[in-house]
């Protein structure tokens, strides 16, 4: 099977995940009871019967919703793609559809189509739509899977051709190009029944990428374990879904958020391992996005603002051989960059098999002294005289220009 990974994806590195919903109204809790996992898993978690979590639809009005307000929030933090749940595990439709009626546009109130209003503020502003799709999980039909609970004597065959497949070929026929289609929990789902997910989506947009999740290892690239980060380099394509705080989907007693150090920390650690970071948020029932989303947001849209060209295109590069805590490494054609978290003076490298060539810092091309020399035990070393750190600036990055096309370091000495 020939993967196909898009250019924009791969260099393009940053991504903003969207989980909206119903639930996103629950807020993580449902006739004063909290739910202890996800918010998004309300209606499995505190068994909600469909016929009472339908009713929601009546009051989805989210007065606040604004697709280009969301979609520029992306574009400030530096972000090249939004994937937005055209229908989560709750079986709710986000968009028009004509194959369900359990949509947003035709059950409730709101009457707006969503992925429309993307679409068009995608365009604006040069950021790639993709969307979320949950293929074997459906909640509300009564032939859809939901995780081992109720399975038997269900049609699963009868959900995919009456909901899944047509759903899928609306979403990939309406919305003009997709970048992604973002596939998540197979379930039970056959090597057959995957194989022709894959089948429709390529036919109808053979440049959209799948994610890993359609099961079978039939996706574009691998897609880890939420907020999973390979502890090494990984060899292939791969993308780090990943929440702010604890939850997908809305919750107001979440508070347990990243700290922007903390979500930048992920950025540079997933990107230096080769991958690409897709960041979730869970808008309110009201479309409003929590504030402190906003705050990482913005301060991680600060730092790419100046030093995206240690993130954008940037390929993976060989382990450095030492056991570091206090950065991490990005390259690309002829440079390496130094991601510095911590208050240092000097930063002081060995076995570094490239010659320098200039050194300065990338947020503001600030000149660097960088000296080479040979340490009393033998080994080659680089000493980066480091300035006082920007205000705010959380990463400290250092370009250093090299001889040769990419980095590579020398075996620890005998
Ligand atoms: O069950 C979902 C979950 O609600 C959320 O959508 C995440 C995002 O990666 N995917 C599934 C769990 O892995």
């Amino acid at each position: 099977m020939e993967k196909n990974v898009g250019k924009w994806w791969s260099e393009g590195k940053f991504g903003l995940f969207i989980h909206w919903g119903l639930y996103s109204l629950l807020a993580g809790e449902y006739k004063n009871q909290k739910t202890e996992n996800i918010a998004e898993w309300i209606m499995h978690d505190l068994h909600i019967p469909s016929k009472e979590y339908e009713k929601l639809a009546t009051q989805f009005n989210p007065a606040h919703f604004d697709a280009d307000y969301i979609v520029k929030l992306a574009k400030d933090a530096g972000m090249k793609y939004i994937v937005f749940t055209s229908k989560h595990h709750e079986g709710f439709a986000l968009y028009h559809s004509k194959v369900s009626s359990y949509n947003c546009v035709e059950a409730s109130p709101f009457g707006r189509d969503p992925i429309a209003e993307f679409r068009q503020a995608c365009d604006k502003y040069g950021i790639v739509l993709c969307l979320y799709y949950s293929q074997a999980q459906d909640w509300d039909d009564p032939d859809g899977c939901e995780d081992g609970i109720g399975e038997e004597g269900k049609n699963f065959r009868s959900y995919l051709d009456a909901k899944c497949i047509p759903q899928i070929k609306e979403l990939l026929t309406n919305y003009g190009d997709l970048g992604l289609f973002w596939l998540d929990t197979p379930m039970y789902m056959t090597l057959q029944e995957s194989t022709e997910l894959r089948t429709i989506i390529k036919e109808l947009q053979p440049h959209c990428m799948i994610s890993g999740r359609i099961g079978h290892s039939l996706g574009d690239y691998m897609t880890t374990g939420d907020n999973f980060i390979p502890l090494l380099p990984y060899p292939g394509a791969f993308e780090v879904p990943a929440t702010i705080n604890s939850t997908w989907g809305y919750n107001k007693y979440d508070e347990n958020w990243k700290s922007p150090e903390k979500i930048l920390r992920s950025l540079v650690k997933i990107v230096s391992r080769g991958g690409n970071y897709l960041l979730n948020i869970g808008p309110t029932g009201d479309g409003d996005i929590p504030p402190e989303s906003l705050q990482v947001l913005s301060e991680v849209g600060d730092f790419m603002a100046l030093n995206g060209d240690s993130i954008y295109g940037t390929k993976p590069i060989p382990v450095y051989p030492y056991d570091i805590d206090w950065g991490y490494f990005t390259g690309k054609s002829g440079k390496l960059y130094i991601h510095i978290f911590e208050e240092m003076e000097i930063a002081y490298l060995l076995n570094i098999a490239n010659k320098p060539l200039k050194a300065y810092r990338l947020s503001d091309k600030l000149p660097l002294s960088l000296k080479e020399r040979t340490t009393c035990e033998g080994d080659s070393s680089w000493l980066i005289k480091l300035p006082p750190r920007r205000e705010k600036e959380i990463d400290q990055v250092i370009c250093i220009e090299i001889e040769g096309d990419t980095v590579s370091f020398e075996p620890i000495r005998d």
